[in-house]
C-alpha cells in the first residue's frame, strides 16, 4: 500500500515510521509513505500557508491555494482511486471497521492540518471523507494521520508475521482484550492465574473468552449491545457475574 502524507511537518510523519512493526513493513517495502508539503506550493517570499479567519476570531485558517496544490500533488503520486482523508475532530470516529475498510485500496492520501484547519471550499473540492480519533482536539492532523498509517499496516499480509493468530483473534472480535501474564509466575505477591499455568487448552480458551466478555460488559457495555453475544460468550458471561458476586474478582475487572 501507498500513503501519501499532507503535511506542513514532513519531517515529524517520517521520523515517527522508523521504529517496530511498521518501521520493518517500511523497510521491507509493504507500505511505502511519501510526504507532500503545502509550504513547497506557496508563490510569495514568505512562503505563507495560513491566514486571517474571515468573519474575524482567534487563530489562523490553512490557506487554499498551497493546501489545494498540496493535495493535487500527493494524489498524483497515489494510486488511481486512493481516498483522500482528512483527520479532524469533525469527522467519522475511526474504528477497526473502517481501518479495515481502509486497507481494501492500493493507497491512501492523508491530509494533516494545523491552526484550525482547512478552508471548507478545500474540503468540498478534494476531500472524500473526514476521519476522527474522537472527541478531542490536536494541534495537528499528524498524530492521527499516523494512527491510521499503523492502524491499517498491522492488518496488511506479511506486516505481524505470526505474532498474533488471526484464528485465535476472532473469537472475541467485537469484545476487549483478555489480561495477559508472563514470567515469573509471581510478582510483588500476585500470582498468574492457576488456569494458565496448568495450559489445558480448551480451558485457557474458556478462560480468555471469560474475561473478555467480562471485562467488555464491564468497561465497554456499549460493544455488546451493538454486537450480541454468542451462546458460548454469553453463558460466561453468566459465569463471570456469578464469579463476581462471590468476591473472586478485583473491582477493576
Ligand atoms: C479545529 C481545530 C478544527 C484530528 C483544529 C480543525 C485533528 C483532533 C483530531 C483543526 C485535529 C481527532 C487542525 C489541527 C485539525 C485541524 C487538526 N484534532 N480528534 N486537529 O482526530
Amino acid at each position: 500500500m501507498q500513503i501519501e502524507v499532507v503535511t506542513l511537518f514532513p519531517d515529524m510523519v517520517r521520523h515517527a515510521l522508523g521504529f517496530g512493526v511498521l518501521g520493518r513493513a517500511i523497510e521491507r517495502g509493504l507500505v511505502r509513505v511519501g510526504t507532500e508539503d503545502p509550504r513547497e506550493h506557496t508563490q510569495d517570499v514568505h512562503r505563507t500557508v495560513d491566514d486571517r479567519p474571515y468573519g474575524g476570531g482567534p487563530g489562523m485558517v490553512l490557506k487554499p491555494g498551497p493546501m489545494a496544490a498540496a493535495i493535487d500533488a500527493a494524489a498524483a503520486r497515489a494510486p488511481r482511486g486512493a481516498p483522500r482523508v482528512y483527520l479532524s475532530a469533525q469527522g467519522e470516529r475511526l474504528e477497526q471497521r473502517l481501518v479495515a475498510e481502509l486497507t481494501a485500496f492500493e493507497g491512501l492520501v492523508l491530509v494533516a492540518g494545523r491552526y484550525e484547519g482547512l478552508d471548507e471550499r478545500v474540503i468540498a473540492s478534494r476531500i472524500d471523507r473526514e476521519v476522527s480519533l474522537g472527541d478531542f482536539v490536536l494541534s495537528g492532523g499528524e498524530l492521527p494521520a499516523l494512527a491510521v498509517i499503523d492502524a491499517v499496516a498491522r492488518l496488511l499480509p506479511g506486516v505481524l508475521g505470526d505474532e498474533r493468530s488471526s484464528v485465535e483473534e476472532s473469537f472475541v472480535e467485537g469484545l476487549l482484550d483478555w489480561p495477559h501474564y508472563t514470567r515469573p509466575v509471581e510478582f510483588e505477591g500476585h500470582t498468574v492465574p492457576g488456569v494458565l499455568q496448568q495450559g489445558h487448552h480448551a480451558d485457557i480458551r474458556r478462560w480468555r473468552l471469560k474475561q473478555a466478555v467480562g471485562r467488555t460488559w464491564r468497561r465497554r457495555p456499549d460493544l455488546i449491545a451493538r454486537g450480541g453475544l454468542s451462546r458460548e460468550a454469553s453463558a460466561l458471561l453468566n459465569e463471570y457475574l456469578e464469579e463476581v458476586r462471590h468476591g473472586q474478582h478485583h473491582p477493576a475487572d
